[in-house]
Order: C-alpha cells, then structure tokens, then sequence
C-alpha cells in the first residue's frame, strides 16, 4: 500500500472505530452503519464537498445531509475531524444530556449539521428542497461570468430511507424537476433491524431510480475508494438527472463477528467484540484514538475550505461591483429580511355579510405578498385551484424554468412537507405549501420537524371543517385542528373572516417557526369592523371582539374561525334577553399563550366562569379556555356528506344550539355560586 493509500485507510479506520467507542460508552446507538459507510463518507468530503468548517454558515457551501440519521456517529467523526467547532470531548458525550451530540442529528447541533434526520426518508427529501431552492436562487442571481450561486447537495441514504413512501415521492418530483446537483449515496448493506433486506425488500432499485429518470450507478465494493471517488466524478458530470450511487457495503465492517449482520445496527458491539474489532483493524487499546497523522491529514479541510470560501468571497465582491442592486437583495434574501414595505398592498376588505370564503381572502393576501417579497415560493399538492395558492403570473419552477416560483408538487403531501424543510434549511427562500386541511395527516412527519427545528414555513391548509359540506366525513376534517395544536411550536391559525386572513398571513410572515392558516372552503361574512375591534387583534391571539356593557360580561363566548359569526348571532340574540355577553375571537391559541398575563386576563377574565367555546371541531382542549363551569360546542365525532349548510345545523352549529348552551352553562354557574363553593 502507498503512504497516501495507508493514510486514507487509517482516516477510514478511525471514523470506524470513533463510532465503535462513542457507541460503547454511551451505551446506545448505531455502530453498523458508520463502520459500512465510512469509506465512502470519507472519500465524498476529502475530495468533493466543499465546505468550510470555520463557517458552517457559509452560504454557496455543498449541503451534506444524513438522511440515515441513525448513523449520526459517522457525522459526528467526521465535523470532528475535518475540524468543525466539535472537540473530541463532544464525541466522549456521545448522546448525553447536554452534549453537543445527540443521538440523531440535529440541525445546527452542533454546527453543521444541515437538518434533523432520524425519522427515515425526511432527510431525502429535504435534500431536494435544498436542490430546488439552489437553482431557484442561482437563477434569480446568477449572471454571466459571475456564478455566487453553485452548489451540490448530498446524501447518504440508507435501505429504511428508499423504502419510506416519501422518497418516492421526492425521488419522482427530483428527477423530473431534473435537479442534476443532486446527489446521493445509497448504503446498499442489504440489512435492515430485522434482518436481511430480502424480508420485505427485493425490487431492483436502481432500475426503480432509473425509472423515475434518475442516473443511477453502482458501486460493487463499498471499500473501493477509486471506485467511489469515480462514480461521485460520474455524478457530478450529469447535469439533468439526479444520481443515486448504490454502494455496496457490509455493515459493521470491521468488526470480526458482527459485520454483515443487524446484530451491529442498533446496540454497542460490546466491550468483547469493540475489542475483537480493535484487533481485527489494527487498532491500539486507546479509546476515541485519532492518529496524529488522521487529525492532520483531515483538518486539511479547514484551510481549502477557507480557501473556497475565500474565493468565493472574492466572486461575491466583484458581482457586488458589477450589481450592486441585486447583491443587496441577495443578502437581503439570505438574512430572511422582509424588504421595506412588504405588506404595502395587503388588502382590506369592506363588511359584507355575503363575504368571501378565506381560501380566497388568503389568495389575495398572499399574491399581495408576494408581488413584493420576490422569495416567496410554495405551491400545493395539486390542489391550488382549491387551495387559491397559485402566484399570480410568478411562472412555475420546472426543469426549463428556474425562475419560477409556483412549485407544483403533485399528489405528493408528504414530500411536499419535507421539501418545504429542505428548501426553509437551505435559506433565501420562504417557502409555503398548501393542501385540503384533512389531508395534513399526510404531512405530519415533516411538520413535526419543522416546529422542532423552528423553520419558517407556511402551510395554507383549506376545506377546514365540516364546512366541506358534499365531500363527506372522509374530506371533512374534525381532529386535525387539535392534531396539529398539540405540536409544540407549530402556530396555529383559524382566521373569521377575510380581514382576519388578511392578518393572519402579516402573522405568518413575521413569525419565527411554521405557521399554519386554517382557512375554510366555503363563504363567510366579512364582519363590519365599524362596530367591532380591528382585526389587527389576531396578532394576539384572541381579543375582544364584541363586548359586554362597560366591558364587564357575566357570559363569554370564544369562537375561532367560520364559527365566529355564528357566535355573534347567538351574542345578539343573547343580549336580547339582557345578559351581558363578551364574544372573543380567538384564532390562534398559541399566539395566545405567548401574551402576557394581564393581557389574556383582561380577554378572559377569571371572574367570569360563564364560558362557551364555538368550534367545528373534536372539544379536545378547549375546556383550558372555558374551564370546569363552562361548555364546548364542538364536534366528538365524524362529519356527514351533504349541502354544508344542511351539515352544520344538524350536527348543532346553530344560534339556537349556541344560545341554549350559553344559557346553561349560567344556570350552572348560578347553582355553582348558590352552593357557596
Ligand atoms: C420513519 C422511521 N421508521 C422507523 C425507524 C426505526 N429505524 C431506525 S433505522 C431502521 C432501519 C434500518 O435499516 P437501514 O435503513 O437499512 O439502516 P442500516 O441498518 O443498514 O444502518 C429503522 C426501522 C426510523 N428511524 N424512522
Ligand atoms: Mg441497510
């Protein structure tokens, strides 16, 4: 073996080994993987990713993501040693409290880390989110001679990963998207926690991949550095197809009685085989050894990619030069600003007791948006004619057009979620995406992730209730509201009217996290704001609507969305009988909770128990607004085909329900204070 070639294999030997020990003395994790993975990792960013360690944040760097996020350690091996802001010591903390290395990868924990994986196929499809916002940002700056925009985006994909239905899904948009920068590597390891892939996993897949139109390679030895540094050469060469090389590789490598088999996926070796595999690679007793020739050897990437960022910083200046305008917007853009005057043109909507449906107020909030935030991307899962998401002459992104920014992700809701994280992570863009509301079960996945990595995505969820009406119970959704309020840092928001989508979209632009507009397919009034509060209240949650005499109310209703007018109705007939009735808009609960304390005491006052809740709905965690006295007009059940109208009076969303539920509840709190308790 040359020097160079023993010095590869020794960096390889040490990712392999540094999984071994981090996973041994955590007690937990995924060794196989990275000890099968490690020749290729290595070989991709030795001599391909450009990166810059000292700047993670880099902006035209090459996305690296770990889809198979169980193989976090080989990650973590490799921000060590390529020298990312990770010391050894990190690596020691391999999964604990507190540490820098959790037990899937974290986006930013630690820096670096370009998403969270873990959930299998989301990383997958994150990649063609950072793919797609890569030429949708090259082609809006890019200009001839001056390329600040130019990168690949990688993957290390894993058996679990091609089998999740959202890599098809993502795989088949990719390759017709013919997004060429993509690149990933397939384990190929044959092996699965339960055994071998032959299980329950036997198409050919790369004839699958090749059928989608994908450029597909295969790698025969997973320890062929030549031949993985060749086929990546191949891959990069190809600038219409993505490319999936199969590496074929042995998991567990190394280790003499483990390797092959999925008795090394998912637990330490073992303190008996770590030591069989020490041996076995030629490996000294030390724990967490990293040669002294390895850490020089891979730090190397420190320096040329200061070198590439350098360049590119150089390219940066003179595009500067040469357009200053659009430089400006460019870092604009980057830094997630609004431009001055983004919400300029948002409109404002005169009462009208017809009104509109909020689907469509929201079409036109959104393309008033949009004419002036120029990044604004998203599109619907074939649904905008339904979901009024369509930018107004924006053009579609395609393979022929770049430029475009309606995505069209086709009947694919789940790629769409976690295509909205690639393309939020990849920063300079701000994506939305839209589906019927019923249908966000089918995006769950990447929205949790989204709320748990704080990404700015929109999501414009229409046909929000039973208000669907013909469609029937399968299309109307009732739980979906209280599924998607109890993830934590998702902001949830059912405006009333079309003044209230109005600022509901102001909301979803400004805040920091994803947002979800629940907007309904069919028709309401726009309320007269003459007589009642602005609807710039929304920004706070829930506000006073319409009050009581001398804003003391002895009765509060609290409605959200196309209940709201039903409840100002039932209000009125209410106060026809001399109580002195509070109605409380209340679109977003979480936008709620973040006021201060005085704030929702002056809305909600504890001294007034007599509470109803008014909403379209399973009554799941409304009893937290209306408490133990109070009542929720909700919907415990499925809905039912037939004219909405029909729908909602039968299933008791009448004035008369309201009025009667209110009157009850005062009879209790009556009762309740007349018993001295
Ligand atoms: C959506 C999802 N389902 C299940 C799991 C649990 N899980 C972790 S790895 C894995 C499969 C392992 O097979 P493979 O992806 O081939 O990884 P390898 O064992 O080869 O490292 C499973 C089912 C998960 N992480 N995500
Ligand atoms: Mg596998």
């Amino acid at each position: 073996m040359s020097g160079e070639k023993n010095l590869d294999q020794l960096c390889i030997n040490t990712i392999r080994m540094l999984a071994v020990d981090a996973v041994e003395k955590a007690k937990s994790g995924h060794p196989g993987m990275p000890m099968g993975m490690a020749p290729a990792a290595y070989v991709l960013w030795k001599d391909f990713l450009r990166h810059s360690p000292a700047n993670p944040a880099w902006p035209d760097r090459d996305r690296f993501v770990l889809s198979a996020g169980h193989g976090a350690m080989l990650l973590y091996a490799l921000l060590h040693l390529t020298g990312y802001d990770l010391p050894l010591e990190e690596l020691r903390k391999f999964r604990q409290w507190g540490s820098r290395t959790p037990g899937h990868p974290e986006a930013g924990h630690p820096a670096g880390v370009e998403t969270s994986t873990g959930p299998l196929g989301q990383g997958f499809a994150n990649g063609v989110g950072m793919a797609i916002a890569e030429r949708f940002l090259a082609e809006r700056f890019n200009r001839p001679g001056h390329e600040i925009v130019g990168h690949h985006t990688y993957a290390i994909v894993s058996d679990g990963d091609l089998m999740e239905g959202v890599s098809h899904e993502a795989a088949s948009l990719a390759a017709h998207l013919k997004l060429g920068r993509l690149i990933y590597l397939y384990d190929d390891n044959h092996i699965t926690i339960e055994g071998k892939t032959d299980l329950a996993f036997t198409e050919d897949r790369l004839a699958r991949f090749a059928a989608y139109g994908w450029h597909v390679q295969q790698v025969a030895d997973g320890n062929d550095l030549a031949a993985i540094a060749a086929a990546i050469r191949a891959a990069q060469a190809e600038a219409e197809r993505p490319s999936l090389i199969a590496v074929r590789t042995v998991i567990g490598y190394g280790s003499p009685n483990k390797a092959g088999s999925s008795k090394s996926h998912g637990e330490p070796l073992g303190p008996e085989e770590a030591k069989a595999t020490r041996r076995n690679l030629g490996w000294p007793d030390e724990e967490f050894h990293v040669p002294a020739e390895v850490a020089g050897h891979c730090r190397r990437a420190l320096e040329r990619g200061r070198e590439i960022e350098a360049d590119w910083g150089r390219r940066l200046a003179a595009y500067g030069r040469a357009f200053p305008e659009l430089a400006g917007e460019y870092r604009q853009w980057l830094a997630g600003e609004l431009p001055a005057g983004w919400d300029r043109e948002l409109p404002v909507f005169p009462a009208d007791p017809k009104g509109d449906a909020t689907r469509n107020s929201s079409g036109a909030a959104l393309n008033a948006i949009a004419r002036k935030v120029p990044n604004l991307i998203g599109g619907s899962a074939d649904l905008a004619p339904s979901t009024k998401t369509l930018l107004k002459d924006a053009g579609d992104f395609q393979a022929g057009s770049r430029g475009g920014r309606n995505l069209r992700f086709g009947v694919r809701e789940h790629a769409m979620g976690a295509i909205l994280n690639g393309l939020a992570l990849h920063g300079g863009v701000r994506p939305y995406g839209a589906t019927f509301m019923v249908f966000c079960d089918y995006m769950r996945p990447p929205m949790r992730l989204a709320a748990m990595m704080g990404l700015k995505v929109v999501y414009v969820l229409t046909h929000d209730s039973i208000g669907v009406g013909e469609d029937g119970p399968s299309h109307q959704p009732v739980e979906q509201l209280a599924a998607m309020r109890v993830i934590p840092g998702l902001t949830v928001i059912r405006p009333a009217d079309a003044n209230e989508t109005v600022e509901a979209w102001r909301a979803a632009m400004e805040i920091q996290g994803p947002v979800v507009l629940a907007l309904t397919r069919q028709s309401l009034p726009t309320l007269d704001r003459g007589k009642l509060a602005p609807a710039a209240g929304l920004a706070k949650g829930a506000y006073v609507l319409s009050d009581a005499p001398g804003g003391r109310p002895e009765l509060i209703l609290i409605a959200s969305g196309s209940e709201v007018a039903l409840t100002l109705e039932a209000a009125e007939k209410l106060r026809a009988r001399k109580l002195a009735v509070r109605v409380v808009s209340m679109p977003s609960w979480e936008l709620f909770e973040a006021q201060p304390e005085a704030y929702r005491e002056a809305v909600l006052p504890a001294g007034v128990p007599a509470r109803v809740s008014v909403e379209a709905g399973v009554t799941v965690g409304w009893h937290k607004y209306v408490g133990s006295l109070g009542a929720a007009v909700g919907l415990d059940r499925f809905g039912q085909s037939g004219p909405y109208k029909t729908v909602f009076e039968k299933l008791g969303f009448t004035v008369e329900n309201v009025a009667a539920a209110a009157l009850e509840v005062r009879e209790r709190v009556k009762a309740h204070a007349k018993s001295g308790k």
